[in-house]
């Protein structure tokens, strides 16, 4: 009997702690104050649970556990089952592989869980969590940010589009404090306003988000690429010429690849945008962690303008791709597993082979190891090929090509140093059937100084154009180089006139509209 009676008094406790009325029972929550309403309402959902001693401590900054198991419920997430360790262990797996948040964001070894989560991720995670489909405009938002240059790439789609749906709107001075932690308060009135957002209007077929400035040729237009005899096509099997900038080293100047910069480049017609992730020189190989946060900033404002864009794995000094052909698997297959659902996205294995390695023994044995890790997740993708000598040689890779669909092989020119020979390569090789894409190429010497040469440059984008063979020009930053578009200090986030650009970024932009 006494046993009975104990586990009554459980029942009416536990009845208790999770029904409406607890939210405001907490002893430490004023149900009057700004954020009485939000603990209320979710705990009387059974999204909220206080802590053990009855008290909510809404001043405590709140743990990325915490946040992500309220999360999970909010959204409806089923937690993963058999994980053990972590108390949210199966919440925390359940998000990760919804995409909420990336591994390196909060490592599954766990050291992070029961740290104050910062109010960035925080964001991006109620955002995939219950509003996926929202966008936010980049220049209207971004100006009701007083703190917006501290805010890492990374977060921009999701915080821009927080703010446009009125679920973040910013401490008294208008700051985000990306980095900051958010307190149990705070996390409780974000995720009500986000739960209000996301019941009251969900639209049926999920929105493809539209840049502001209307594009055309863009993905959500073209679709899926895919490559037909030599031709690159859309979705629907019309033929489609890309033409953009490159960036140049991310390691240098990834803050020209961010949305206000590649934005600019669809303004002036571009539908493509190459990623250069250089592996020597201080780049992926010598820090890999900082430069994959880069890539995925940069393709993610790619994807935010509509645009395609071109994952580039850019080898020069080191001339073998070989050398690092590990490496380069694992990357790519990360890339794929993370774009490969994503119609914007292009691989581009190898930017330059050079230096004593030949077709046979090095770049296509490297490249089907490479595209069969990339092909294990992004089934569709199309995938470009470099070849010796700087990606001149498509004569080697056109009497001996590869096997599989939506290949296409890359030629590189800088028009100071190149000219008829080199575009004879091109008609020989389409001839033989191989489909080339040139996906760098500049006004300036094969150095990237000295020029411009806009005649011969106007010449080889004529060819280009006859055969509609798609382009990205070497590239946009402000480098003191006669290649660069943007003459040096240049603002990455302003509003670029013809004053800030260069003779052969004056000259590019002009050839990009369709
Ligand atoms: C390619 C590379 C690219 C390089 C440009 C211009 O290299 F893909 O990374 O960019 O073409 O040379 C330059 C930048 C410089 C930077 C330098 C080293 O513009 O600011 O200092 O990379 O990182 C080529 C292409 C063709 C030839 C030679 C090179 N060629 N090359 O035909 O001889 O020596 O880099």
């Amino acid at each position: 009997m006494r046993r009975a009676g104990y586990i009554l008094a459980l029942l009416v406790l536990l009845a208790v702690l999770g029904s409406p009325a607890a939210g405001a029972a907490f002893s430490d929550v004023d149900p009057e104050s700004w954020y009485g309403e939000a603990v209320a309402e979710l705990t009387g959902r059974g999204l909220l649970t206080g802590c053990p001693d009855g008290s909510f401590q809404p001043e405590r900054p709140i743990s990325a556990a915490e946040f992500v198991t309220i999360a999970v419920r909010c959204g409806g997430l089923a937690p993963a089952s058999g994980q053990s360790g972590h108390w949210a262990a199966g919440e925390l797996r359940a998000a990760l592989e919804a995409g909420w948040y990336d591994w390196d964001e909060l490592p599954p070894t766990g050291e992070g869980f029961d740290r104050p989560i910062s109010r960035q991720l925080a964001v991006k995670i109620l955002m995939r969590a219950l509003l996926p489909e929202v966008r936010g405009d980049y220049q209207r938002e971004s100006a009701k940010i007083s703190d917006f240059s501290t805010l890492s790439g990374r977060y921009y789609e999701p915080v821009l589009a927080a703010y446009a749906a009125g679920v973040v709107t910013g401490d008294g001075n208008g700051a985000f404090r990306p980095l900051d932690g958010l307190s149990r308060a705070e996390a409780c009135v974000l995720l009500r306003r986000a739960l209000q957002k996301a019941g009251g209007e969900r639209p049926s077929p999920p929105a493809v988000p539209k840049p502001a400035a209307p594009l055309s040729g863009g993905v959500s237009q073209t679709g899926w690429l895919q490559v037909k005899g030599t031709q690159l096509c859309g979705e629907s099997g019309e033929p489609v010429v890309l033409r953009g900038m490159s960036s140049h080293g991310l390691q240098w100047f990834g803050s020209f690849a961010g949305v206000q910069a590649v934005r600019q480049t669809a303004a002036a017609g571009a539908n493509v945008f190459r990623v250069a992730i250089y592996t020597g020189e201080g780049g992926y190989l010598s820090q890999p962690e900082a430069m994959k946060e880069r890539v995925i900033a940069a393709v993610d404002a790619a994807i935010a303008c509509d645009m395609y864009v071109i994952i580039d794995w850019h080898i020069l000094s080191d001339g073998d791709p070989l050398a690092h052909g590990s490496e380069a698997e694992a990357f790519f297959s990360e890339m794929a597993q993370r774009y490969g659902d994503t119609p914007n996205v292009l691989y581009e294995i190898c930017n330059e082979p050079n230096g004593g390695i030949t077709w046979q023994g090095n770049v296509k044995p490297y490249a089907q190891r490479v595209i069969a890790a990339i092909r294990e997740h992004a089934p569709r993708g199309i995938i470009l090929v470099g070849s010796p000598t700087w990606s001149q040689d498509i004569h080697l890779a056109a009497a001996d090509p590869l096997q599989g669909e939506n290949l296409m092989y890359t030629l590189h020119f800088y028009a100071g140093t190149h000219s008829a020979e080199l575009r004879e390569r091109i008609d020989a090789a389409r001839k033989g059937g191989l489909p080339v894409f040139v996906s760098e190429w500049g006004t300036s010497r094969a150095g990237g100084g000295g020029g411009v040469f806009l005649e011969e440059a106007g010449v080889w984008l004529d060819f280009l154009e006859e055969r509609a063979i798609s382009w990205c020009n070497w590239s946009l930053c402000d480098k003191d180089e006669a290649s660069a578009a943007l003459r040096p200090g240049t603002a990455p986030g302003g509003t670029w006139s013809e004053e800030d650009l260069t003779p052969s970024g004056r000259f590019v932009f002009s050839r990009l509209a369709h």
